[in-house]
């Protein structure tokens, strides 16, 4: 089974998934630590940045070290030079709240002979940037506007686009360090618009705000900045 049957299926049984995100540029093992000494292991583990220099491969390496088979270790990736065999899989990211080409399918088009070469399970992921309160590196290195946060049918009608597209998962991003997390509002509107498995991130960073999340409808919620700044945190979630 592939990760995004497993997702799919846990999805489809209403398990909610909280989601660490590593930035391999601050790699932090005492996070693993914690979840690994207390079997706490999360089903997915996200890994990117928006900009890494760190060896990506080394990083991915070094996580499945922790947990095994345990966990899917997902590649979340700012771009093409973001790749690992090592991964159990990659979301295949396209900014379709941007009108930047390069990011709706010029990064992919020169990822795409490196992915199949790997052999990485592929899960294309319709990514839309909503305002999150103040300006995010995924807007300045994208280049894009963010979708306005108090314009729910424009959310609403960019998912729709996306599950029509054949796009298998979304992406709900205020952001990393987002000032507000995507709103309730948003979320409810986008479940209520399409059947596949909704991601939120960007800016959670408590218990009450990932319940507030999967209330809404996420069946993923990620949380990096948080976690970075407060290892300890991984007790509350996980
Ligand atoms: C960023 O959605 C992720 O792309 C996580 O955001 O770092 O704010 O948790 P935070």
């Amino acid at each position: 089974m592939g990760v995004l049957d497993k997702i799919q299926a846990l999805a489809s049984d209403g398990r909610r998934i909280v989601v660490p995100l590593i930035d391999p540029d601050r790699f932090n093992p005492a996070i693993l630590d914690s979840l690994v000494g207390r079997k706490r292991i999360p089903p997915a583990i996200f890994v990117g940045g928006s900009i890494v220099s760190a060896d990506t491969d080394a990083v991915v390496r070094r996580i499945k070290s922790y947990v095994g088979d345990s966990s899917e270790v997902v590649l979340f990736p700012g771009d093409c030079s973001q790749l690992s065999s090592s991964a159990d899989a990659l979301l295949l990211l396209s900014l379709v709240s941007g009108r930047n080409p390069e990011y709706l399918i010029g990064q992919h088009v020169k990822s795409a002979p490196k992915i199949r070469r790997l052999g990485l399970e592929a899960i294309p992921t319709a990514y839309m940037l909503i305002d999150g309160g103040r300006a995010t590196s995924v807007q300045y290195v994208s280049g894009t506007m963010p979708l306005p946060a108090d314009k729910v049918d424009l959310s609403v009608a960019t998912a729709m686009a996306a599950e029509l597209l054949g796009f298998k998962m979304l992406y709900l991003e205020a952001g990393s360090g987002a000032r507000v997390p995507v709103s309730s509002d948003i979320i409810s509107a986008v479940r209520s618009s399409v059947s596949i498995p909704i991601i939120v991130g960007g800016g959670v960073r408590s218990a009450e705000a990932v319940g507030r999340a999967f209330a809404a409808g996420a069946d993923i919620v990620v949380i990096g900045t948080a976690l970075e700044q407060n290892p300890a945190l991984a007790n509350e979630f996980w």
